[in-house]
């Protein structure tokens, strides 16, 4: 050690009383994160020589990043019908945002259209709804396709929502050449923890791989990719494994590509990224500039010519996860400090979260102020003027170079699997990540990660604040009109013939099938109908939830209050003679599991025997499982805005089997506004965002011995 560092430990030891080593911070991605960094930490970091606009594109993939052109403020919104949706961009756009960026309802993602029985509860609520082209061309009229780019999120049924976008902005006179954009097209983290797939993972390699030739060919201004690692992160992945499995995925992506014959150069440049920008404020900065530095080093192994290809552009969006229910208006200041980790990054392109997200759809007032929150950091606060301003930090670099190689550690053990299709059909990155978030979720519940105004500063008294609400069934019925318009008027036959060749593309394997698609969705095939013709080729994806088990227990080792409850459980049990059974339920097409998996874990630890329920359930089909199961409670986690429809019809469907006795709990992202009405409905507890799970098992334990005593 330097004499003067020698010096500065002595100093440090006085004042602390003890050793400096004492406060060092050990992060979930098992960094040590000291209080001080000097030129010593940069010994042999290689990358520090590095320019922006060059490889290995560290600092930046532009040369004048900010100060040429700000990053895209680019929201991510839908909801309701194409009409309301489209009202919003446009309100938006005139107000400052300058991206579009799609959120489609969950009977879409999985390839419904709103007629189905399967989505009662569905349509309309996480995103809009989007059944044909003639939707698709109402959700942008009056928005210049040719002008304003388009993100859609949008990975099961990619195939036709992206056919019907082409065929819209055909239909508005912008050919497909000129379409600008991203569809997220990302099927690997959908498997890990994201669950809107719809085919099983080989033929959904195959469309991954279609679309990139496709957009390749025909539409040079269209990113055919999003490579996301914001689903890992708000599932609960550390940074480090958002990081590796983003990346190995992205490898993965290439290989898929190459392999259908493109050549690298043809594609690479197009293929864009997506990360989620967490609290932990420089250890953000250092992962997408780590991501940069990464994916340059992955992208060489293809020998490509273009500089270009080596290149890693990024959107980012705040955390979701980090929002929380309590004291709401603390998440305006959290996803300030984000945004602001996310421009010291690099992003390209920006989401800010609403603070009510953590209840609820935004409101236009609470909208405003997220777009806001960017346009005040572009503006007035001077972070654009100058090109990755935090370069030669010492404990920027460190972090990014430490980063770094505990991420390609990783993704070289994914390789090691035989690259990540491999992995993932393996269950082994979902179980890590959900492994990080059991120990994540045991953190807050024991206060050692304080959330202000959750488990530490808590106010007496909770704002309410005014949420949006969207009359789900009104969105249906309307859709289901335009539905039968749309049938009534085209020609059958044709229709027929084509959705046959598309799925006779899908069958043999030869041909784009999105090519396919773009003349089934021309002659108005819908998207669930588009989504059919490729199940009867492909089949659909299963999946069997697996519960982690012993996570949640290890965190509380020895901890009294944990203590307590398992006894109390372990004699409730005893005089049940037998083990009470809980079943988790994830009813109609909401795929974010994390607190399910979370609460199945946790109260498996803590000694209830739990069944996890498939995702995707009817409530008829819970209740079903339910009865069979024998179980005592059902817990239904909702976290996309089905709850008020889907919790009642599953109490009214045990009802009607003759099992009232079954306790009904719920919890995930349900407002106050809407307790009443559960509770009526026979819901027996409700359990909202920045619930204690301990607290859950509690009150699970209440209700259990109430049912007995009475
Ligand atoms: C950029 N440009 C510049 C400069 N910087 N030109 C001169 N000087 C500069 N300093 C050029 C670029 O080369 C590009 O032109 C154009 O300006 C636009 O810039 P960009 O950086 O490409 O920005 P963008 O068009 O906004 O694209 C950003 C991304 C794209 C990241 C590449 O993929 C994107 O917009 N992604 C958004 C994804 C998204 O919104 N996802 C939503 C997730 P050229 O194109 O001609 O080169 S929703 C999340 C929810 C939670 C969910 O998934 O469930």
């Amino acid at each position: 050690m330097a004499p003067k560092l020698e010096k500065w430990r002595e100093l440090a030891e006085k004042e602390l009383k003890r050793s400096p080593e004492t406060i060092v911070w050990n992060t979930p991605e098992d960094i040590k994160v000291k209080p001080l960094y000097t030129a010593e930490d940069l010994e042999g970091v290689s990358h520090l020589e590095s320019l922006p606009g060059m490889k290995p594109f560290v600092r930046g993939p532009r040369a004048t990043m900010y100060a040429g052109r700000p990053w895209t403020i680019r929201q991510y919104a839908g909801f309701s019908t194409a009409e309301e949706s489209n009202a919003f961009y446009r309100k938006a756009l005139a107000a400052g945002q300058q991206g579009v960026s799609v959120a489609f309802d969950l009977a879409t993602h999985r390839g419904y259209d709103s007629d189905h029985p399967r989505v009662e509860g569905d349509v309309g609520k996480a995103g809009v709804a989007i059944d044909s082209v003639e939707d698709m061309k109402i959700l942008f009229e009056g928005i210049p396709l040719e002008k304003v780019s388009v993100s859609m999120t949008m990975n099961g049924a990619v195939i036709p929502i992206l056919a019907n976008f082409i065929v819209a902005g055909e239909e508005q006179g912008v050919p497909r050449a000129q379409l600008s954009g991203t569809i997220q097209n990302d099927i690997l983290k959908e498997f890990m923890v994201r669950n809107t797939y719809i085919y099983p993972p080989e033929p959904s390699m195959r469309i991954v791989a279609d679309i990139i030739e496709y957009t390749a060919r025909e539409m040079p201004k269209f990113n055919s990719i999003s490579i996301s690692g914001y689903h890992m992160q708000e599932a609960g992945a550390t940074l480090v494994q958002e990081l590796a499995f983003t990346l190995a995925d992205g490898r993965e992506y290439v290989r898929a590509a190459l392999k259908k014959g493109l050549n690298v150069d043809d594609f690479a440049g197009r293929l864009s990224f997506f990360f989620a920008i967490g609290m932990n404020f420089f250890m953000e900065i250092a992962k997408l500039r780590a991501a940069r530095l990464l994916w340059a080093r992955i992208m060489e192994e293809f020998e490509p010519k273009k500089a270009s290809s080596l290149m890693l552009r990024t959107h980012c969006q705040t955390s979701g996860v980090s929002l929380q229910e309590q004291d709401p208006y603390n998440n305006i200041v959290r996803t300030a400090f984000e945004a602001m980790s996310a421009a010291l990054g690099g992003t390209q392109s920006l989401h800010t979260n609403s603070f009510d997200e953590a209840i609820a759809l935004p409101t236009e007032f609470s909208a405003r102020i997220a777009r806001n929150t960017q346009l005040i950091l572009q503006h007035e606060t001077g972070v654009t003027n100058v090109v990755d301003p935090l370069a030669g930090s010492y404990y920027i670099e460190s972090l990014t170079n430490e980063l770094a190689e505990k991420a390609w550690a990783l993704i070289e053990e994914m390789e090691s699997l035989g690259g990540m299709t491999q992995a993932v059909a393996t269950g082994l990155p979902k179980r890590l990540i959900e492994e990080a978030a059991i120990r994540k979720q045991a953190s807050v519940d024991r206060g050692e990660t304080v959330i202000v105004g959750v488990n530490k500063y808590r106010p007496e008294t909770e704002d309410e604040i005014e949420i949006l609400q969207i009359d789900n069934t009104a969105v249906r019925l309307s859709q289901i009109a335009r539905l039968e318009k749309v049938k009534r008027q085209r020609d059958p036959k044709r229709v027929e013939a084509a959705l046959a060749a598309l799925e006779q593309v899908a069958r043999t394997g030869e041909g784009n099938i999105l090519e396919a698609a773009v003349e089934a969705a021309r002659l108005r095939a819908t998207v669930g109908e588009i989504s059919d013709a490729m199940r009867n080729a492909f089949n659909e994806n299963v999946a069997v939830p697996v519960i982690v088990e012993k996570v949640y227990g290890e965190s509380y080792e020895n901890d009294p209050e944990y203590r307590t409850v398992v006894e109390r459980l372990q004699s409730f049990s005893e005089t049940l003679q037998e083990k009470p059974r809980v079943m988790i339920a994830k009813l109609g097409q909401d795929g974010h599991d994390r607190g399910a998996k979370v609460i199945a874990s946790a109260f498996n630890d803590i000694g209830f025997e739990v069944l996890a329920g498939p995702l995707f359930q009817t409530p008829e089909e819970a209740a079903d499982m339910a009865i069979a199961s024998k179980v005592h409670v059902v817990g239904a986690s909702s976290l996309a805005a089905g709850h008020k429809t889907l919790v009642p019809q599953l109490i009214q469907e045990l009802k009607k089997k003759g099992a009232e006795n079954i306790i009904v709990v719920c919890g995930g992202v349900i407002p106050r506004q809407d307790y009443d009405y559960l509770l009526e409905q026979g819901v027996a507890a409700i359990f909202g965002p920045g619930s204690n799970v301990l607290e859950c098992a509690r009150t699970v334990l209440d209700l259990l011995e109430g049912r007995r005593r009475n």
